[in-house]
């Protein structure tokens, strides 16, 4: 008789419930503990899965008995009812590690402070382009255990440093730390446990892919294979960037794959995604031409730099998913190559406990005027003061007609937050949303 306790009830904890509902012996007990008041298909919920106990609304909790508790990424580890498992002698575990039992195809795993979703699309798009039929979630969206399926020949997931933090499966077969900057301090308390967090990803692995260039991704222990990317010409084995015939490319070892300029999508942070992800899915036996058109063919995600509209010559540029400083600073030198001081920035919202002022010198090369909203706005309007204008607003239409006001044809405006969005909007998107309407409403 298993006694387990599902902590959280968000996107993870539904699909820790269908799933191990699905599995439960007569006999076994199940039960969902959330602090937040009950959903509102909670009566439906209870006829769904009979035999189910839930609590909604609860910080208190008795776990003597329970075996074990899987905790959803939103869950603190200190929180009091994670706390209250352990004093009553029950095992953490995560969805991942749910997901990594039950799989029966290699995983591939992706995180980093910034570029895990775009890497873990287009890796996803490659394995597709080669015939594979890859799961691909994660963090990303799709909770890792709803992509299972005896159809799927791969995954590839998208891993949070919340998610990795309480994971103790040591399974993939490749894994990436993509980079690591400032974020989600506020949660790990210091940069050396966001790192600590990120680098359980390694465990075991088969392949490690990590950037030459930022030491803090590279494996602490050693590892089966290790293969890096970076911006330079690459060692044998490795991928990187180099000069071919008067254009940078980018390179397997001695071997030119593609023109950079080929790429999909803009800025150098994109070429190090695409390096990552062909570091994560090439095999020797791979023709490098065919992975080539693959990442020619990736069309890359919503609200992360993408063009929303072009009004009397300005574009409207939504980088809503720059939900802290690293993604902001990334789009800032990608976009500015050929945009000198021609941005109009939109920034603000939760700063997460952030340094804003690791963006005040590319702030002051490259942006024309910043227009600043939501909770940290003041903090922010600190760190940026004397090094461009500043402008102040209160919500996403007023920060808009503000930018339209400033900016003159051929000029970018570039929602590009540093910060979280749940202090406005439900979510990045619904902020990407909220911006492409009221540039619609410019019209
Ligand atoms: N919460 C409570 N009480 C509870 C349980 C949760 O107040 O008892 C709160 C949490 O503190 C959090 C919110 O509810 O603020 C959601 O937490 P959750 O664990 O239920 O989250 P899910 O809905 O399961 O979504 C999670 C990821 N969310 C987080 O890690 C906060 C989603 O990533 C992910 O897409 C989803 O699992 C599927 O894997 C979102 C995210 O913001 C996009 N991730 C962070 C990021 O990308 O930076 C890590
Ligand atoms: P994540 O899933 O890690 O949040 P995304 O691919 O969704 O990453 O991109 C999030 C933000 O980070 C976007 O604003 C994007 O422009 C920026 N970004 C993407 N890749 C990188 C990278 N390699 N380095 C820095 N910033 C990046």
């Amino acid at each position: 008789m298993v006694n387990r306790v599902i902590v959280g009830f968000g996107i993870t904890g539904r699909s820790c419930l269908r799933y191990l509902n699905g599995r439960k012996a007569p006999g076994d007990r199940l039960t969902v503990l959330d602090t937040r008041p009950a959903p509102a298909d909670a009566l439906a919920l209870a006829e769904a899965f009979p035999g189910v106990e839930f609590a909604f609304g609860v910080s208190q909790w008795d776990f003597s008995g329970v075996h074990s508790a899987v905790v959803s990424p939103g869950v603190a580890l200190n929180h009091c009812l994670v706390r209250q498992a352990v004093a009553g002698g029950a095992e953490l575990c995560s969805d991942i590690d749910l997901f990594c039992e039950a799989a029966e195809a290699p995983i591939y795993a992706i995180t980093g402070t910034n570029g895990k979703s775009t890497v873990t699309a287009l890796a996803g798009h490659l394995l597709s382009c080669l015939g594979h039929s890859p799961g691909v979630g994660g963090n990303l969206g799709e909770p890792a255990l709803d992509l299972l399926s005896a159809d799927r020949d791969c995954y590839v997931v998208e891993l949070s440093s919340f998610q990795l933090e309480r994971m103790t499966a040591h399974k993939f077969a490749a894994a990436t730390i993509l980079n690591v900057s400032e974020d989600h301090l506020d949660r790990h308390g210091s940069m050396a446990g966001y790192t600590a967090s990120k680098h359980r990803v390694y465990r075991g692995v088969g392949r490690a892919v990590a950037n030459r260039q930022d030491e803090a991704t590279l494996p602490r222990t050693k590892v089966a294979q290790l293969v890096t990317f970076g911006d330079d010409a690459p060692a044998q084995g490795h991928w990187g960037l180099s000069r071919y015939r008067s254009r940078t490319h980018l390179f397997f070892s001695e071997t030119p794959v593609m023109p950079q300029s080929d790429l999909p999508l803009a800025g150098t942070h994109n070429a190090l995604n695409a390096l990552a992800a062909l570091a994560l899915v090439a095999e020797p036996d791979m023709s490098l031409q065919a992975l080539a058109e693959g990442v020619m063919r990736f069309r890359g995600l919503p609200h992360r730099c993408r063009k929303v509209d072009e009004v009397r010559g300005i574009d409207f540029i939504d980088d809503s998913k720059a939900t802290n400083v690293g993604a902001t600073l990334a789009a800032l030198e990608g976009l500015a190559s050929t945009q000198q001081r021609r941005l109009v920035l939109i920034a603000g919202g939760d700063g997460k406990g952030a340094d804003f002022s690791l963006l005040r010198p590319a702030a002051a090369r490259h942006v024309k005027s910043a227009i600043l909203l939501g909770r940290d706005a003041p903090i922010l309007a600190r760190a940026l003061a004397g090094a461009v204008p500043i402008t102040r607003v209160e919500t996403m239409p007023e920060a808009v007609a503000a930018a339209m006001n400033i900016a003159e044809p051929g000029d970018v405006v570039l929602l590009s937050p540093a910060c979280a969005s749940l202090d406005m909007f439900a979510d990045y998107a619904a902020r990407g949303r909220a911006f492409a309407a009221a540039v619609e409403a410019l019209r």
